[in-house]
């Protein structure tokens, strides 16, 4: 299925569009947009009903005539409707642009190999539900770092967030003995080519309360060598992946059915976007292009689309990435994405 492309509603009348832009009303408040479309269905015929953002309470209603939706328009905005749960609907007309948004417009893989993007790979349940709770009691009883969103711990070297790098003159010491179990059960996991010396001295605890994300980003290539791995605790979330076509990069076959491919709204340039879900106790491994072509990020999601499920997030996440900090430039193929290059 197409992706379909909203932007911000219309500021004025905005007639003369086929779609509705719908507030008050989505699976965050309880409406799924099979029931939307149920009772926008009474105007005319729909094209489809699709989240307008990712709060989950803003649908776009698409139908196939202008006519249509000026008649849904009239008799519903601003009114309670007594088949959305009594909702008063704010309605108005939604003007197509090209904008990359959409939580239901990337469909999300269960497992890596899906992605079809070299070097990400996940295991499922690389710890057990005890080591889990030890992991999660150990970094309680630290002290956190609070951020805007959420809270964070670093081991080995402190991760700066302005410069997105470590000072490796700054080192806070050997990663705590919490995290030996974790690291010892790294060197054997199936299907990881490890490198013999594989030594990880950088640990970011991420503690993400329930909706708050990540924004997208690429390790910094100078600051990290070419593992990142991510292990995930206490709650689920989803991770999306971005590559842009900008630069001497060329844009790569759309190939799996999990791929979508865009003209991002922000530069222009394509971007291809893939999705995956990242269940408590699973390891996440980044490497290769993965860890450094492609922007990973968390979507700030109070409920997650996992294909035809709604996932609630309820509970916090907490993340463990580890990392080897670099000493010397990176030396990676893809130069147009390295800060050692510029
Ligand atoms: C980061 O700390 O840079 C991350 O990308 C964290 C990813 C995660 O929470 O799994």
């Amino acid at each position: 299925m197409g992706l379909p492309r909203f932007g911000r509603p219309a500021s004025g009348g905005g007639e003369g569009s086929p779609n509705l832009y719908v507030a008050n009303c989505g699976p965050a408040v309880g409406i799924s947009h099979d029931t939307i479309a149920s009772v926008f269905a009474r105007y005319g015929q729909l094209q489809g009903v699709y989240a307008a953002d990712e709060t989950g309470a803003r649908v776009i209603v698409c139908f196939s005539q202008e006519s249509d939706a000026k008649a849904a328009f009239e008799c519903m905005n601003g009114l309670p409707c007594p088949d959305l749960g009594g909702r008063a609907l704010h309605i108005r007309y939604s003007m197509l642009q090209h904008q990359p948004t959409s939580k239901e417009s990337v469909p999300v893989s269960l497992v890596a190999s899906e992605l079809e993007i070299n070097g990400i790979y996940l295991w499922h349940d690389f710890i057990t539900a005890e080591e889990e709770l030890q992991l999660l009691a150990a970094v309680d009883d630290r002290p956190w770092i609070f951020l805007a969103k959420r809270r964070v711990q670093h081991y080995g070297y402190e991760f700066c967030y302005q410069t997105r790098n470590v000072d490796t003159q700054k080192h806070l010491g050997e990663l705590p003995s919490f995290v030996s179990p974790v690291l010892e059960k790294i060197p054997s996991l199936p299907d990881l080519d490890a490198p013999a010396n594989l030594i990880l001295d950088q640990l970011t605890v991420n503690e993400y309360p329930p909706g708050v994300g990540l924004s997208p980003h690429i390790d910094t290539h100078s600051a990290f060598e070419g593992l990142i791995f991510s292990l995930s605790l206490a709650g689920p979330c989803i991770m999306e992946f971005r590559r842009y076509s900008g630069g001497a990069w060329r844009h790569p076959k759309v190939s799996s059915s999990t791929d979508i491919k865009i003209e991002d709204a922000h530069n222009g340039s394509d971007v291809l976007i893939k999705s995956i879900y990242l269940p408590p106790r699973s390891m996440l491994l980044l490497s290769e292009e993965g860890r450094y072509a492609w922007h990973h990020y968390i979507p700030h999601h109070k409920i997650d689309m996992v294909n035809n499920s709604t996932i609630k997030r309820g509970s916090r996440r907490v993340s463990f990435t580890l990392r080897k900090v670099r000493t010397g430039p990176c030396e990676c193929e893809f130069p147009q994405y390295c800060d050692s290059r510029r």
